[in-house]
C-alpha cells in the first residue's frame, strides 16, 4: 500500500508527487491521460520546468513513486485536478468530482484527503466532503480533509514548491495537523494552518490581487496612449514611491490561473464583484486594442499577414494556455488578416486549434507587421537585419517594451510600443 496518492499529475501534481517520493513516502501518481502514466513509467517528464525532469527521474528510480490510471488504498490522497471555467465564466468542477468518486471504493477510516485544485469558497466540504460522505464516513471524525492551495510561479515551480510559504486549511484543526506532517517533509516555507473555507479563499484573493493589479497597469497604459505619455516611463518613476508598486501592461493575462479564478468569486458573490468583473473585461480586451491600435496607425490590412510572436502566456515557459495569443489570432482573423505564430519554447503544432511553429523566418515571410506578444529571451536578441531579411513590411508592435526601439527605428522600421502615446 502507498503512503499517498496524488490524483493529477500537472504542473502542480508531478512535482508534488515527485517531492514526497524524494521525501521517502510511497507515492502513486494518478492520471486520466494516458501518454502522462507511460511516460513517468518510464521516468520521463513531459514538462519544460528548471530541475523537475532531475526530481522526476530520481523518484521513479528510487522506486518510491509509480503511475497508474486508479488509485489504490492510501493513507492520503492529494486532488490537482483542474478547474476551468467554461466560455461564460462558470465554474467547471466535473474533475474535482471525478477525482473524488474515484477515491470512493479506497476511502478507509482514518486517512487523510487534500483538495490543492483551486477551487470556489466551500468546494472541499460541500463537493469532496459531500461525495466522500456517501461512504458513510464522515468528514472530521472518520477521515480528515483539508484544502491546502498550491502558489507556484510557473517555470519556478519546484523551488517554490520547496521554499513557498503555505496555509494550511482543515476541515478541523487534527485535520490540518494532519496535513502539516505530510507538507513539511518537503516544504521549508512557513506553514499556516486555518480552515478549509478560509484557505479556499485566500487562494482566490491571491490571484484577483494579481489580476486587478494588472489591469491598473492596462488602464494606465491606455491612458497613456491617449494623453501622448510613456506609461512605462511614468510607471517606473510611480514606482520610486515607496509604497507603490505598478506592475507592467501587456497584450493580456493568460495562464490557467489568473483569467480564471476571479470569475469563482464573481460567480458566487456578483454584488461585491464590480471592480473584479472590470479588471478580468480590462484584460482581455487588451489584445483587441492592440490589433485596432497597430492597424490605425501602420499599413496592416484586410488579406495582409501579421506575424505573432511568443505563444506562451509569459516568458520562457512553454504553457499557451488562456495566451493572449488566441485572442490575437481570433480578432485577426475576423479582420481576415492571416497570422503564423512563433514560440521558441512550445513544441511545434496545433495548440486548442492554433498552429504554432519553431521557424522564425517562415512565421516573418511577407509579414506586413510583428507583434512581439511574449517576452522570451531569445527575441531580446534579435536585430533589426533580421527581421528586415524576412518580413515585407516595416511595422513592429512590442507589447512587453523589450526591443530596443531607437535600433529599430534607426534601421528604418516602425515601431508601435503599447503604452505609448507619445507621436
Ligand atoms: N502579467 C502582466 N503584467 C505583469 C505581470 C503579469 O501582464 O506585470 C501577465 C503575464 O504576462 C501573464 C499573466 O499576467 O500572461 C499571469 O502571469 P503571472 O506571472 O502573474 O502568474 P501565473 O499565472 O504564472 O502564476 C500565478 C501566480 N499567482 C500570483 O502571483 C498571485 C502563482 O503564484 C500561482 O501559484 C499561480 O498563478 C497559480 O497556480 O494559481
Amino acid at each position: 500500500m502507498s503512503d499517498v496518492c496524488v490524483l493529477g499529475l500537472g504542473y502542480v501534481g508531478l512535482p508534488t508527487a515527485s517531492l514526497l517520493a524524494n521525501a521517502g513516502f510511497s507515492v502513486l501518481g494518478i492520471d486520466i491521460h494516458e501518454p502522462t502514466v507511460a511516460a513517468l513509467r518510464s521516468g520521463k517528464c513531459r514538462l519544460e520546468e528548471a530541475g523537475l525532469s532531475t526530481l522526476v527521474s530520481a523518484a521513479v528510480n528510487s522506486g518510491n513513486l509509480i503511475a497508474g490510471m486508479q488509485p489504490e488504498p492510501c493513507s492520503t490522497f492529494i486532488i490537482c485536478v483542474p478547474t476551468p471555467v467554461s466560455a461564460n465564466h462558470k465554474v467547471d468542477l466535473l474533475a474535482v468530482e471525478s477525482a473524488t468518486r474515484s477515491i470512493l471504493p479506497y476511502l478507509r477510516k482514518g486517512n487523510l484527503i487534500i483538495l490543492e485544485s483551486t477551487s470556489p469558497v466551500g468546494t472541499t466540504r460541500n463537493v469532496v466532503g459531500r461525495i466522500l460522505a456517501e461512504t458513510g464516513f464522515e468528514p472530521g471524525r472518520d477521515f480528515h480533509l483539508c484544502y491546502c492551495p498550491e502558489r507556484v510561479l510557473p517555470g519556478n515551480t519546484v523551488n517554490e514548491l520547496i521554499n513557498n510559504d503555505r496555509v494550511i486549511g482543515g476541515f478541523t484543526p487534527a485535520s490540518a495537523q494532519a496535513a502539516l506532517a505530510i507538507y513539511s517533509k518537503f516544504c521549508q516555507g512557513n506553514m499556516t494552518l486555518t480552515d478549509d473555507r478560509t484557505a479556499e479563499m485566500c487562494k482566490l484573493m491571491e490571484n484577483t490581487f494579481r489580476d486587478v493589479n494588472v489591469a491598473l497597469a492596462n488602464s494606465f497604459s491606455r491612458i497613456a496612449e491617449d494623453a501622448g505619455i510613456n506609461a512605462w516611463e511614468a510607471i517606473e518613476l510611480a514606482n520610486l514611491h515607496p509604497r507603490v508598486k505598478i506592475l507592467k501592461p501587456g497584450p493580456g493575462v493568460g495562464g490557467h490561473c489568473i483569467p480564471v479564478d476571479p470569475w469563482f468569486l464573481v460567480e458566487n458573490f456578483p454584488q461585491h464583484s464590480a471592480l473584479l468583473r472590470s479588471a478580468r473585461e480590462i484584460n482581455d480586451s487588451q489584445a483587441k486594442r492592440t490589433l485596432e491600435r497597430l492597424m490605425r496607425v501602420s499599413g496592416l490590412r484586410s488579406g495582409d499577414k501579421l506575424a505573432l510572436l511568443g505563444a506562451a502566456y509569459k516568458a520562457d515557459i512553454d504553457d499557451a494556455r488562456e495566451s493572449p495569443v488566441y485572442q490575437l489570432h481570433q480578432e485577426a482573423a475576423i479582420l481576415n488578416i492571416a497570422t503564423a505564430v512563433h514560440d521558441p519554447m512550445i513544441k511545434p503544432g496545433i495548440h486548442a486549434g492554433l498552429s504554432i511553429c519553431n521557424d522564425l523566418p517562415r512565421c516573418l515571410e511577407a509579414a506586413t507587421a510583428t507583434i512581439l506578444v511574449t517576452e522570451h529571451k531569445m527575441y531580446r536578441t534579435l536585430t533589426p537585419a533580421f527581421f528586415a531579411k524576412h518580413m515585407k513590411g516595416k511595422w513592429i508592435c512590442d507589447t512587453r517594451n523589450v526591443l530596443n526601439h531607437s535600433v529599430f527605428r534607426e534601421a528604418g522600421f516602425h515601431v508601435l510600443l503599447l503604452g505609448d502615446g507619445r507621436p
